[in-house]
């Protein structure tokens, strides 16, 4: 019976920077496929997790945080959340419960961009555990006034308040249809693209000022060691930091290079657990001038041409 109505299809989450998208992400996969900051602006590129229960199938995707474009990189940031919200079954619009009572112009793009595909929207309400109750229904008279939401959920990602809920009214709005992922596929997010993720969310956590915007990681080498047993047993990975301007890098370094040394400590303890074995990190610094609109460099940094397929 189940089988019968088994739903699948794919959901965006979309909203302003910070509201809440990364967190919600890793939370229903209940690992970290995105990195999550107090800062705005950290997801740069689209992030993809398969959800599944024995009713149906989700893939997520995490886009960017709508926001005005400074340079070529926020542009292609801006296309990668569009392009999200345009190709996938339901668009979730995650929305910060402090937020003042008025509906954000960034917000009203998204829904305008669902509206004009035929996508249906969810309403989440997150971070309620910031806010007292009453705040609640004022701010969602007003979404609820402006455009049609197949279904309204106040959330804590942070505390998996209201996930249970949130996923049945995702799943009660999607299709009928068969898993599309039939393997055991749970993400796009490599070893590698998350060592370099974990590695720039160190330096968005220890390092105050504009500088992690002005921040890219390569991964240069990522050498895998095995035991005759062929069980992966230590991994060496070089990453190289790329930076704007020459007192980017001096901070980075810090005083007789502490700064970078706690950065690389830091970053190697998650990387190892996420690699489930040691690993030796080395981390190098070079300047780029303008790297955020050369074109080549974001190619090269996997910040260009981004879809939606798995
Ligand atoms: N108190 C509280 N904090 C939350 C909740 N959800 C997310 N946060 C915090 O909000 C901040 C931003 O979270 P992210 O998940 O990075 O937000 P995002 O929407 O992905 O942000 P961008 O990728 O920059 O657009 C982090 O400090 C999270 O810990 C919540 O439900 N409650
Ligand atoms: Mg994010």
């Amino acid at each position: 019976m189940l089988k019968n109505s088994y739903k699948s299809g794919i959901v965006t989450l979309a909203g302003r920077t910070n509201v809440g998208k990364s967190t919600l992400i890793n939370q229903i996969m209940q690992t970290e496929i995105a990195i999550a900051t107090h800062k705005p602006q950290t997801t740069r590129h689209l992030i993809k997790g398969v959800y599944q229960d024995d009713e149906g199938q989700i893939i997520f995707v995490d886009s960017p945080g709508m926001h005005q474009p400074a340079d070529r990189l926020g542009h292609s940031m801006r296309k990668a959340a569009s392009v999200a919200i345009q190709e996938t079954d339901l668009v979730v619009l995650l929305v910060d419960a402090r937020s003042e009572n008025k509906i954000d112009e960034v917000e009203k793009q998204i829904i305008k961009l669902a509206v004009s595909n035929d996508i249906p929207l969810i309403l989440a309400i997150n971070k309620i555990d910031l806010v007292a109750k009453e705040k609640l229904l004022p701010l969602i008279q007003i979404y609820i006034d402006y455009a049609d939401f197949r279904s309204v959920v106040p959330i804590s990602a942070k505390l998996k308040d209201g996930l249970d809920l949130l996923l049945t009214e995702i799943k009660n709005n999607l299709p009928e249809a068969p898993a599309l992922i039939v393997d055991d596929t749970y993400t796009d997010q490599t070893e590698k693209i998350l060592a370099a993720e974990y590695i720039r969310a160190e330096i968005i956590e220890q390092i105050s000022d504009e500088i992690p915007y002005s921040v890219a990681i390569r991964i240069d080498q990522f050498k895998e060691f095995f035991n005759e047993q062929n069980i992966r047993r230590r991994v060496q990975i070089h990453a190289t930091i790329f930076v704007d301007r020459d007192n980017h890098k001096m901070i980075l370094l810090g005083k007789k290079g502490q700064q970078i040394a706690a950065i690389g400590k830091a970053s190697r303890i998650r990387i190892s657990e996420m690699l489930d074995c040691p690993c030796d990190l080395m981390l190098f610094i070079k300047v780029s001038p303008d790297w955020r609109n050369k074109y080549s460099k974001l190619k090269e940094l996997g910040y260009q041409s981004q879809d939606i397929d798995l």
